[in-house]
């Protein structure tokens, strides 16, 4: 893609409203455009980050034994009835009315068009386990929206289904999202701890958060500083075996939020071992049995032909808020330094002299010879001055860039450019492909 064609439409000014920094260089980035309080559309860089997200997250749902669905938006009243949250879940809630005075909402998560969709089809213990998820936009109602997309109303969620005969099974089903979360997380560049959390509006009494910390987090927390350097299940974790020792040995070790805290507890850790934090929730799990179940009449039959609710499961990932989320995690003073994992190009060329045959002859050369190592590529090819071009990109938080000039192109030598260590290096032009796809990812 030339920059020269691309829509970024990058601001020159440090947007007033925007209270964090990863609002602030969203902004500045060209990523996102506030439509009302809370409501966002995503332009073409954002759009790529969330879409990268999303399949990293969808990778690891797949691997998990989770199966992909899409449930509506738009949900009827008439289930939210059935489970009794409908008048429970209060002013957060957007309900709607349609033509045939139908009472209609935005769903702001989906336990029981789930449910329903279960109930309808299944039958029999021979279908289980069974976990269904969706990527879908979510509506709440939120008092205060703020920080971008990190506190949204409209915001997009990944939510996973857990279903299963009986509690023992369905803490197999938790165990393997805890699993999948801790690599899908670590796979975003992020260190995200889990931490026994508060179930609010979705109920049961088994659930973690997923916690990265960042001192604008909006929760405060507590827990075992090991925690923070644990290192993650490998990636040929087998999702079907027992998974409680990796389970265990996170759980082990203290760690809280706010509402579950237990001061007695962590002050029984060593000092010197303590974090008292704030944080970011992107993810959170939830073990509630038969709460949606039992009124719903989602039943299946067992081994002996008696018929039982199921016991259920919900797991969210806030795929909008980690974007703001990852932002937060990685950023210098210049702006965003995308993990190679998601970033919305993998490598940025900067061209120092459009229109000078020689250089824009070895930035086709490069532009080609990334795309056939199956890189994107991001070329400048404006005719703005070398600082202007510098610190776009270094805003825009390309991985790597590559900067090529008259001097390099005469000499066929090219400048590399780690943007997350800022370490610069001058190569051969026929070295700079392999340099950076055999991955020197300091
Ligand atoms: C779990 C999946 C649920 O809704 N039902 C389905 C359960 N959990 S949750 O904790 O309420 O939300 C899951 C994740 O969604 C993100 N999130 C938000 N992101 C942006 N703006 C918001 N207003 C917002 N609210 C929740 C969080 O990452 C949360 O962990």
């Amino acid at each position: 893609m030339r920059l020269s064609r691309a829509f970024i439409p990058i601001l020159k000014e440090t947007p007033k409203e925007a209270e964090i920094v990863s609002h602030r260089l969203m902004l500045r980035a060209g990523m996102i455009r506030q439509q009302a309080a809370g409501i966002y559309s995503w332009l073409p860089l954002g759009m790529t980050v969330l879409e990268n997200i999303g399949n990293i997250v969808r990778e690891e749902q797949n691997r998990a034994g989770a199966q992909e669905i899409l449930m509506p938006t738009i949900q009827p009243s008439d289930l939210w009835r059935e489970s009794g949250r409908y008048d429970a879940y209060g002013p957060e809630m957007l309900r709607i009315m349609d033509r045939h005075e139908r009472e209609m909402l935005y769903g702001p998560t989906n336990e029981e068009m789930v449910t329903d969709i279960f109930r309808t089809h299944v039958r029999s213990y021979r279908a289980l386990p069974m976990n269904l998820y969706h990527i879908q936009w979510k509506f709440r109602d939120e008092v205060r929206p703020r920080f971008g997309v990190m506190r949204g109303r409209e915001f997009l969620m990944k939510d996973a289904y857990s279903f299963d005969l009986d509690e023992e099974s369905a803490r197999h089903a938790y165990q393997r999202m805890f699993v999948a979360y801790l690599r899908t997380f670590a796979r975003l560049g992020l260190t995200a701890i889990p931490m026994r959390a508060d179930t609010g509006p979705i109920g049961g009494n088994l659930s973690h958060e997923f916690i990265i910390l960042a001192s604008t987090g909006e929760s405060e927390v507590f827990c075992h500083r090991d925690l923070l350097e644990k290192p993650v299940p490998s990636p040929d974790t087998d999702f079907w075996s027992d998974l409680t020792p990796i389970v265990d040995d996170w759980t082990s070790l203290y760690a809280a939020t706010d509402e579950m805290h237990d001061v007695a507890a962590f002050e029984a850790i060593p000092e010197e071992k303590r974090v008292a934090a704030r944080g970011i929730e992107v993810g959170h799990i939830f073990y509630f049995g038969t709460k949606y179940s039992a009124p719903m009449g989602a039943k299946v039959a067992g081994l002996d032909g008696v018929e039982r609710p199921v016991h259920m499961g919900s797991y969210g990932i806030g795929v909008s808020r980690l974007v703001g989320a990852v932002i937060e995690a990685c950023h210098d003073e210049a702006g965003i330094i995308w993990p190679d994992s998601i970033a919305p190009y993998q490598v940025a060329i900067l061209n120092l002299k459009p229109g000078d045959a020689a250089t824009d002859a070895m930035v086709d050369r490069l532009e080609k010879g990334f795309e056939a190592a199956g890189k994107t590529v991001l070329v400048d090819d404006t005719d703005q001055r070398p600082g202007a071009k510098f610190a776009g990109m270094d805003l825009i938080g390309i991985p790597w860039q590559v900067i090529v000039g008259p001097r390099g192109a005469a000499d066929g030598s090219v400048e590399i450019k780690r943007r997350a260590t800022g370490a610069r290096e001058t190569l051969p032009e026929s070295g700079a492909i392999a340099y950076i796809t055999e991955g020197n990812a300091a």
